[in-house]
């Protein structure tokens, strides 16, 4: 298992569409073991492949949150959407990929999703709170989308513009 880097917004790599996975390999079992610990360890609830500079469609998360609980780790290759809630909820997001920046954005409350397991079967879920807001914000990233997309180009603009400065000051040291 290892801790790999997490690519910062703006970075060309997280603006674009991943990949299917065309089978689940040891390699696709490694990288999504490297995932989940990365993630555990930033600390955040989700993590998407193109986040450590992999254009593929997988992410991993685990939305418990109380301390003590057991963990849940999930990973989802080639997730779809099969379903959305009509009802819609607001929540504020931050990314791994964008640190200190949060912002509200508005998404169907539940979710109905379709992926494939690291045991190679289909699986279906629904996901509400938490979980929803969180797979949506994944399957995002492997279209290319940040949180941000879902804002004004005003407050994207300032915090893009931290960001890049951000990634400026962190090059000189
Ligand atoms: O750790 C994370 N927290 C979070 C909070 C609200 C909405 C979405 C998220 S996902 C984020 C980790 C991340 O950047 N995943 O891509
Ligand atoms: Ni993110």
């Amino acid at each position: 298992m290892s801790i790999k880097p997490i690519l910062i917004h703006p970075d060309p790599r997280l603006k674009k569409l991943c990949a299917p996975i065309e089978g689940v390999s040891p390699e696709i079992g490694k990288l999504a073991e490297d995932m989940l610990e990365t993630m555990y360890d930033a600390p955040g609830v989700g993590l998407a492949a193109p986040q450590v500079g992999v254009l593929k469609r997988l992410f991993v998360m685990d939305c418990v949150k109380e301390e003590g609980a057991e963990p849940r780790p999930m990973v989802l290759i080639n997730p779809e959407i099969i379903a959305a809630s009509e009802e819609m909820n607001t929540y504020e997001e931050g990314c791994l990929s964008i640190p200190e920046q949060y912002a509200e954005v508005t998404r169907p409350r539940s979710v109905t999703m379709r992926w494939i397991g690291l045991d190679g079967k289909l699986q279906e879920a629904e996901f509400d709170g938490l979980w929803a807001t969180c797979a949506q914000h994944e399957l995002d990233h492997l279209n290319g989308k940040l949180f941000i997309d879902h804002l004004g180009a005003i407050k994207r603009g300032m915090i893009t513009r931290k960001m890049v400065k951000l990634k400026r000051d962190q090059a000189r040291g």
